[in-house]
């Protein structure tokens, strides 16, 4: 009777594991791909993160509509990332423990999301010490993933 019931378990177990590379594969065609994906999405958000970065310093006067223009940008793609570190995609700049500990990489990845839809709403306010705080916060949570889960 156990039998039965394990049976079709474990076959749909081999199933999942035999599957999920191929939809995760079905996203990029080379690991080489989604590892360009995710630096290039990084790279322009962090574009547009530091152009917000050079107001919050000082650096470049507070002009509302750019910042909130540059804010918008992140907010955008910050979603976009996460999708390329799926199942066979290690390397790059990527340590394994994004693979290893995946459910606090996806912890980490949510933080930053939703610190920096908190600066795109900031930004929308207009208010720049509001703008200040959400850029610390936003900066952090990007310096937290950096720091575990990045080659130095
Ligand atoms: C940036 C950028 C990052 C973050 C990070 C904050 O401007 O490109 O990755 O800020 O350095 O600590």
């Amino acid at each position: 009777m156990k039998k039965l019931i394990l049976v079709p378990l474990l076959l749909t177990a081999l199933g999942v594991m035999l599957l999920s590379p191929l939809t995760a594969k079905a996203q990029f065609a080379k690991a080489e791909d989604a590892i360009k994906y995710r630096q290039s999405t990084f790279s322009v958000m962090g574009t547009h993160f530091s152009r917000i970065g050079t107001v919050v310093k000082g650096e470049k006067p507070f002009d509302k509509e750019e910042v909130a223009a540059n804010a918008a940008v992140v907010a955008s793609l910050a979603h976009l990332p996460w999708q390329a570190f799926g199942p066979g995609t290690e390397g790059g700049k990527s340590l394994p423990e994004i693979w290893k500990e995946s459910d606090k990489f996806k912890v980490s990845s949510d933080r930053m999301q939703k610190a920096v839809m908190e600066l795109n709403t900031a930004a929308k306010g207009g208010d720049l010490d509001t703008i200040k705080k959400a850029f610390g916060a936003a900066g952090q949570s990007c310096k937290a993933c950096h720091d575990n889960y990045r080659k130095k």
